[in-house]
């Protein structure tokens, strides 16, 4: 299976490294408006073909899909440029800015037949899956409340400067994984209510949230964000879990600590593998990385639709919609009329 990348950015090195230990895969173009960014991913990774503008790299053509690796205003004409040019897609999250934008990527991979999937990967972490493979197993019955929960005072903006710059942070940055992660556990959602902080004063966008989910099947969610946490030792980029049911619990503390009680009790290291190219205190959002484009290699090779599929993060994206409206206009937002 072939692929192009376009993006060679911060987080794109990971993706690359990702694809370069998948079995069958061969990343055989690269795209970036920015040339030295673009020479310097093409010499690390050892790839010939390297392109500033998109429509050249569909012109040449070549590969069966294209993984779009850039920050959100871009997504929309990337995606249907992809979509026209015929090739399955990846995109990284936020998917899209609007929900008109996601439904219009959404119908246009779908008319091409082609398979489309958002880079969701935090509920790929092992951590999680450990954590989500109890609850599957009905080990403490039907959940009935769910708290997942992100505190960290990391500086992310060294590393990503853009997260300073916009009106939204972190529910559009980082809420949107934590949002997905409770979904995983106990589904879609009703409604929803939230509040929004800035604690940094040299950050343009809200750097605290706290969000309240009312999920189908009637479990309550509790989804909490913070980079204002100045605690130690510092738990980035853990989210941790709290899941009641009616035969038990599932706690996934701090330190990839996987407790289940039920009429017993079991405590598990969950921690990650740190992968030969990977980072702490990265590797467990690396790890997910090459579990979440695995995902896709197979489901493309079995022809099923992944898991966080375009069409899936729609739900994900309506989440921080609501919670944007929510906090905006202090009241229990009804997530399917958005
Ligand atoms: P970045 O700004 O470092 O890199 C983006 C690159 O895309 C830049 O080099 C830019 O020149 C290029 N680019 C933008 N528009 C282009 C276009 N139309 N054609 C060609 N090249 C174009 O950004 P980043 O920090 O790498 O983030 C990229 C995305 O990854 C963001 O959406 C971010 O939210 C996401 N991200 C995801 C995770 C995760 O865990 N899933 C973690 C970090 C970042
Ligand atoms: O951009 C964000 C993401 O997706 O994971 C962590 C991050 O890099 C900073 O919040």
């Amino acid at each position: 299976m072939k692929g192009a990348l376009i993006g060679c950015g911060f987080f794109a090195q990971n993706q690359l490294h990702a694809w370069r230990d998948i079995e069958g895969v061969e990343i055989v173009a690269l795209c970036d408006r920015d040339e030295e960014r673009l020479a310097a991913s093409a010499k690390a990774f050892g790839i010939a073909r390297t392109y500033t503008d998109t429509a050249q790299m569909y012109a040449d053509g070549g590969f069966d899909f294209v993984d779009i690796a850039t920050t959100v205003q871009s997504h929309r004409p990337l995606v249907e440029m992809a979509a026209q040019a015929g090739v399955h897609i990846i995109c990284q999250k936020p998917f899209a800015q609007t929900m008109d934008d996601a439904r219009a990527m959404v119908a246009a991979a779908d008319t091409a037949g082609k398979t489309l999937m958002v880079h969701e990967n935090f509920r790929w972490q092992s951590a999680i899956q450990a954590a989500l493979k109890v609850v599957k197993s009905g080990a403490i019955g039907e959940p009935f409340f769910c708290r997942v929960s992100f505190r960290s005072g990391y500086d992310v903006f060294s590393g990503q400067p853009y997260l300073a710059e916009g009106k939204r942070f972190i529910i559009e940055d980082l809420g949107i994984h934590i949002l997905d992660i409770a979904r995983a556990f106990v589904g879609d959602v009703v409604q929803m209510s939230a509040t929004t902080r800035r604690i940094n004063p040299a950050i343009k966008g809200e750097d605290v949230a706290t969000m309240l989910l009312h999920h189908e099947g009637g479990a309550t969610s509790v989804v909490d964000c913070s980079y204002a946490t100045q605690r130690r030792p510092e738990t980035f980029p853990q989210s941790l879990l709290e899941i009641d049911g009616p035969k038990g619990t599932v706690r996934l503390d701090a330190g990839y600590v996987l407790t289940v009680q039920n009429e017993s009790e079991t405590v598990t290291d969950v921690s990650p593998p740190v992968l030969p190219w990977a980072e702490k205190p990265w590797h467990n959002i690396q790890e997910s990385v090459f579990a979440i484009q695995q995902h896709f290699v197979d489901c493309l090779k079995a022809g099923k639709q992944p898991e966080t599929s375009g069409a899936d993060n729609l739900k994900t994206l309506s989440l921080v919609e609501a919670a944007y409206q929510s906090a905006e206009q202090g009241r229990m937002i009804d997530v399917s009329s958005l």
